[in-house]
Formats: structure tokens, sequence, C-alpha cells
């Protein structure tokens, strides 16, 4: 069994926690996002968070995420000092009984999208990356030193047409959706310090990054096994480079090599379906059945993609994952991970990721991604899975009494 979790904000955000109750969550997930990055995160302020949810009878479950501090990223500054501070927290957290951490490695920047209102032909919005215009953005907005090496001539030739029809409020709604930094990534940047941020990253190829996560996983992870606390690695998304920059979390063998590195229940991953599924070569089911012993966190989520690596959230049932077959493989392989042993009572939190903005959404200015009526009819769609899956599993021989032998509750 699941248990579904709701992404909340805190104070700040627009949808009130009272609302993540009604939507139908059963835990929330979130973080301390005024924290800046690298500071310890006291017991007190952990504290204040778990009361503003309690508020309604729920449980802070999971934290997405404790950002990982840049410095520890290139191995520079004071990176040692924020490594013993990330391990603080992570002891902070354990003491509350919070068992589920997310985060990610990606440099610089965390998720990006292109356009963040897209209308789909319901009217509803949604996320969408146009390869053309992140190209635009790249050679022509904050003109990157090099940027056209990256791309393809007739992706170079899409990018000239689209710069071209852009007006000049467009070009700055695009640089807002790719600096501004979507909700999750603590940073924003204007374009003069955009670049000196990735210049900090020259010298730094993926091999350099894979390896400074894997220190950083050798020292997080022995505190994280001793505290009880499972993490889970956020994939890249999208899933491939950006902006000249490295990235080593964007496949099946980039997870594989990071669970192989440190073996332990608390090396795990977040199986976030929608930024996986942006690489064509990531099977989402496979990848379900395979890494599902070091599943710790999920989120579900469709994307539609195209050949140009183009890619828009969809809804969930439509889009290129197979998420039926997702939640199947999550389903019948949770004997794999174990917790009923290591972790008694422990279910593997889920959550209904971004959802489009539809209904009263359109121009609450919600944080991207995190609609409330969109979310909710994702949340709803899932359980309804969940209990349709097990039923299935269980086969005709199910015996249909009331109360439901399923038992699980909305
Ligand atoms: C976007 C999110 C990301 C994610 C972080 C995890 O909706 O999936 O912001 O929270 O990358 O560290």
């Amino acid at each position: 069994m699941f248990d579904y979790t709701w992404r909340w904000y805190g104070p700040n955000d627009r949808i009130t926690i009272q609302q993540a109750k009604q939507a139908g969550a059963r835990s929330v997930v979130s973080a301390l996002h005024h924290i800046p990055n690298g500071e310890v995160w006291t017991k007190e302020e952990i504290k204040k968070r778990i009361e503003e949810i309690a508020v309604v009878g729920l449980e802070w479950s999971v934290v997405e995420s404790v950002p990982v501090h840049e410095d520890i990223k290139k191995q520079t500054g004071n990176y040692k000092q924020y490594i013993e501070n990330y391990k603080e927290t992570l002891r902070n957290l354990s003491k509350f009984g919070i068992r589920t951490v997310c985060y990610n490695f990606m440099p610089v920047l965390d998720w990006s999208r292109t356009h963040i209102n897209y209308e789909m032909p319901d009217g509803s919005q949604t996320l969408l990356y146009k390869m053309a215009d992140f190209a635009a953005f790249d050679m022509f907005i904050l003109k990157r030193p090099g940027a056209e090496a990256d791309y393809k001539p007739e992706m170079i030739k899409k990018a000239e047409a689209a710069f071209d029809k852009m007006t000049q409020e467009e070009k700055d709604t695009l640089s807002d959706a790719i600096l501004a930094g979507l909700p999750g990534s603590e940073e924003t940047y204007t374009l003069e310090a955009f670049q000196a941020v990735l210049d900090e990253y020259k010298g730094i190829d993926r091999a350099k990054l894979q390896k400074h996560l894997f220190d950083f996983a050798d020292e997080i992870m022995p505190v994280a096994e001793e505290c009880g606390i499972l993490m889970g690695i956020h994939p890249d998304d999208p899933s491939w480079n950006l902006l000249g920059l490295p990235r080593v979390m964007s496949s099946v063998q980039d997870a594989k090599a990071l669970i192989e590195h440190y073996d332990s229940p608390s090396n795990g991953i977040t199986l976030c379906t929608g930024s996986w599924g942006t690489n064509y070569n990531n099977c989402l089911v496979s990848m379900t059945e395979e890494l599902a012993h070091r599943i710790n966190f999920v989120h579900l989520r469709n994307v539609q993609r195209d050949e140009d690596y183009n890619f828009m959230e969809h809804y969930l049932f439509q889009g290129d994952i197979d998420i039926f077959g997702v939640m199947k493989a999550l389903v019948t392989s949770e004997d794999r991970r174990g917790f009923d042993e290591k972790f008694p009572g422990h279910k593997l939190p889920l959550r209904p990721d971004h959802g489009n903005q539809m209904l009263d959404d359109i121009g609450r200015n919600y944080f991207p991604g995190y609609s409330l009526y969109g979310r909710m009819k994702a949340l709803d769609k899932i359980k309804g899975l969940e209990i349709g899956i097990r039923g299935m599993i269980q086969g005709d021989d199910r015996p249909h009494a009331c109360p439901s032998t399923l038992n699980i509750q909305d």
C-alpha cells in the first residue's frame, strides 16, 4: 500500500493545508525553502513546519528537497562544512520521525521549462519544453560562448526562426521561465550572474561531477542509515545535458551507478516518471522493475515527447509513459523494498507530480505545476489505479463481500 502525499510549499503556498487535506492527501511533502542553501535546518524550524501541517491532522512525511549547495557539486569553497551541515539537517529531521528525503545533483538549474502556461486544446494550461526556444535562449539571449556546438544544424535553424518571431515580451517571459527558477530550485539569476555561475563549472565534466556525487553519497549515506532516513535522488529534468553543464542522473545506468556505488536501502532514487521519461532511452516500466529495491519516493506524471526533444506535460493517462505499467510494477515489486522488515509500518510515499491548471486554478498564479484541481484529479486517478490493480491481481476469485476486502482507504 502506498502513502499518498501532496507537495505543500508551506505558509507561502497559495494552496492551504486544509485544501491539501480535502484534495485527498494522506501526508505531506514539504521543505524549508526560506533557509538558505547549505545552512542547517534547526529542530525549531522543523518543528514549526510540522505544526503547520498538523493543524489539519496530517504528518510531514517527506522532505523535498534538502538542497545540495553548489559548492558541494563543484567541491569548492566551504563544501566540507556544507556537507557537515547536511548531515546535521538529516539528524534533526530524523528526530521528528521524518523518513524520506529527496534531493538532486543538477548543476545550477533544477528543472527547466520554456513555457509555464501553455494552453491545451480544452483551455487548461500546462508546462512545455520547446527545444527550439530553449536553444534560442541559449544562443541568442544568453549568448553562451560555444552554445552552437551543442545543437544540430537543423535545430539551430529552428531556433533562429523561433527567435525571429518572438516579441520582446515573449523573450522576457522565456528568460524568466528559465532563469527565475521553477519551484524547488532555490536560486534565481540575472543573465550576467547566470553566465558567471555557468563559468564556474568549466573544468567539471561528467566524470568529475559523478565523482563528486559519489563522494557526497559516501559522506551522507552512513548518517542517513544511522538515523533511518531513506534518500531518493531526483532525476535530471529534463534528462539530458543543458547549457553545457554535465548531468549525472539522466538514465537507468546513472541510477544504477549510484545505487551500486553505495549499497544501502538509504541510498535510493525518486522515481519521477515525468523527468526520467523525457529521455527516450528510459523505459519507465523496466526501470521500476529493475530498481524496485531502491525506489524510495515516487512522482507520477506523464509527458508527450517528440523526436526534437520537445515535451509537454500531459494528463496522467495520455502521453508516452505507461503509467498503468509503472503502477503495476510498483505494486508487484513491493516485497523487494523490504520496508516491512526494516521499517515496519512504512509505506512508499507517492505523489501526483505536476497537474495542469484547470477550472478555478487558472489565473491563480500557483507555483508552476502545483495546481489544486489538476493535481487533485491526478491524485484520485492514481488511488483508483492502485485499487484496480490490486483487485485485478487478487483475480476473479476475490470474494466480493462487503466491506471491501481490498481494504484501501480513500
Ligand atoms: C519539480 C520538482 C523538482 C524537484 C527537485 C528535487 O516539480 O520535481 O523541483 O523537487 O528537483 O530535488
